[in-house]
């Protein structure tokens, strides 16, 4: 099974958390979407990672992804078993992909560490600001509101939902964002106990390798760092802006 994505990116994490939960091997070809060549336009029409490849299967969008990973290899499952607690489990899902994921990448991570780096493009003060002192905390309200008091939100066991909330706050805690325990106490201590399983925490060693390397060399420092990388790239060298941005 390939991966085609950057593990920063959140919903790459989130497979890769759900890979490594059920001990399923992958390889990565752990590209940023702006550097995707042709042939990651055919994979992925709107350029997005991570796509999943498995043998001639290719599926897109990480929420698919989750559910063809629950539905092919069931044992630790992901989501939930009754139909109240899935259609929970996607909504929070929903939730954090669009609003949490646009706040946090498009809102946060995006502008502060991509865009210089990719883009030589500095971000604007004021809309990094409009998201953290307006927008991501009346999320995280929400959030505080849905968040378990005890172990993940449907149990014991983490499922898809948790590790979807967790993967873009992640992205904003790079930024520089982490939610203030004094206002959010229950996501915050749910938070670290997502950030303290095994399947997740393994996702963050590939950190410090990735933000720290330019692409060129990213391949090499993830295999030092216990990756499977994939033979062939869907990467090329020169960035391309992104569809959202047209
Ligand atoms: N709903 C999609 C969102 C995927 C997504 O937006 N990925 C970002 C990376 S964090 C991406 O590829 N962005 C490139 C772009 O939108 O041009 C999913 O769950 O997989």
């Amino acid at each position: 099974m390939l991966i085609v994505g950057s593990p920063v990116s959140p919903y790459v994490r989130k497979i890769l958390a759900i890979l490594h939960l059920k001990g399923l091997d992958y390889e990565l070809d752990p590209i940023t979407p702006f550097y995707g060549n042709d042939e990651f336009s055919k994979l992925s029409p709107l350029r997005r990672i991570p796509v999943l490849i498995d043998g001639d299967l290719v599926v897109n969008d990480s929420t698919v992804i989750a559910e063809y990973l629950d539905e092919a290899y069931p044992d630790v499952p992901v989501l939930p078993k009754s139909p109240r607690e899935r259609a929970q489990s996607r909504w929070i899902e929903e939730y954090a992909d669009s609003r949490l994921g646009d706040l946090c990448i498009w809102g946060l991570f995006y502008p502060k560490i991509v865009a210089p780096h990719v883009f030589k493009r500095p971000p604007d003060e004021d809309a990094l600001a409009k998201v953290t002192d307006g927008d991501l905390p009346e999320a995280l309200d929400w959030i505080e509101a849905h968040a378990p008091t005890a172990g993940f939100l449907f149990g014991d066991a983490v499922g898809v939902a948790d590790l979807a909330v967790a993967c873009p706050l992640r992205n904003a805690a790079i930024a520089g964002w982490t939610p203030d325990p004094a206002r959010w106490p229950k996501t915050a201590a749910w938070l670290a106990r997502i950030a303290a399983l095994p399947c997740y925490a393994r996702t963050m060693t590939f950190e410090p390798a990735i933000l720290a390397t330019r692409a060129d060399s990213r391949r090499a420092v993830l295999e030092a760092a216990g990756v499977q990388v994939a033979e062939t790239s869907f990467g090329t060298d020169t960035p391309r802006a992104s569809i959202m941005l047209r």
